[in-house]
């Protein structure tokens, strides 16, 4: 406990100056700049669907030295006036365990944080938290810090990812979803014998981005007889193409457009008499 009121009064002193962002982060630090301290060289961060986060943080030690620290500081309100000296969590790995801490407003006491672990294992500490466990914030600052102490207890040497007083800022990524429009034909009314087409745009609910690629399953009945279609995404449309029979005419011709990408589908559908 004493190393870590040291580390903490010693290294959580970077203030959040926003660095790269985002979910699925990566992260590199140069390597030979640790002295005899872990050598970070790689961070990452990611979060499930569940709100579930990981981050690994790389080093050049297969295992932990003696009196080596790894720590990953998280000022989750992203005010560098709370906290100790902004961090609100601090996670902490040596050769001999780890511990997940919060400040109480005065001092750093064990999380209890039912969905922490940690491990150290062939130069990659892993720790996973939940959301929830990290105060249930959306978007975070965090970094991370590698110490050698010696004997008295004295910093010797330490390395930090991003450098200087740079900080990482993550917020959750949401999950996967996709939303259709309502279907639309080309020409807007279907003909016996023509080229027929009917498409749906595809949003991602997740980024609101248009959707730029996935699969598309084309289901078309003229009367109560099966089509062949042709299915693809087109600048963030869905399209299934077909060639009407002559003797669609008259008919209810039903399309159904169902478009898939990374698993998570989204369907349209349309209907329309021949003429
Ligand atoms: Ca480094
Ligand atoms: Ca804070």
């Amino acid at each position: 406990m004493k190393k870590v009121l040291l580390l903490v009064s010693t290294a959580a002193l970077a203030l959040a100056a926003a660095q790269v962002a985002g979910a699925d982060s990566s992260y590199t630090d140069p390597a030979g700049d640790a002295g005899t301290a872990p050598d970070i060289t790689a961070v990452t961060a990611t979060n499930d669907a569940a709100g579930s986060l990981t981050f690994t943080v790389r080093t050049n030690q297969p295992a932990l030295s003696a009196d080596a620290i790894l720590d990953i500081a998280f000022d989750t309100d992203q005010n560098p006036q709370t906290g100790a000296s902004g961090v609100e969590f601090v996670f902490l790995i040596s050769s001999s365990g780890w511990e997940f801490l919060r400040w109480d407003g005065s001092t750093f006491v064990a999380a209890g944080a039912p969905s922490a672990n940690g491990s150290y294992a062939n130069g990659l500490a892993t720790f996973k938290v939940s959301k929830a466990d990290l105060g249930g914030v959306e978007k975070f600052t965090f970094w991370t810090d590698a110490f050698q102490f010696d004997a008295n207890r004295n910093i010797v040497a330490e390395d930090t990812a991003p450098n200087g007083t740079d900080a990482y800022v993550y917020a959750h990524s949401k999950p996967l979803t996709l939303r259709a429009s309502t279907a639309k034909s080309t020409p807007a009314k279907p003909v016996a014998g023509k080229a027929f087409t009917v498409g749906t745009r595809v949003t991602r609910g997740d980024n609101g981005a248009a959707l730029a690629s996935g699969s598309v399953t084309c289901t078309v009945r003229v009367g109560t007889a099966p089509l062949r279609a042709t299915g693809r995404v087109s600048n963030g449309v869905a399209v299934c193409a077909m060639k009407l029979p002559k003797t669609a005419k008259g008919k209810l011709v039903r399309v159904t457009v169902k478009v898939t990408f990374q698993g998570v589908s989204t369907t349209s559908a349309y209907s329309a008499r021949v003429k």
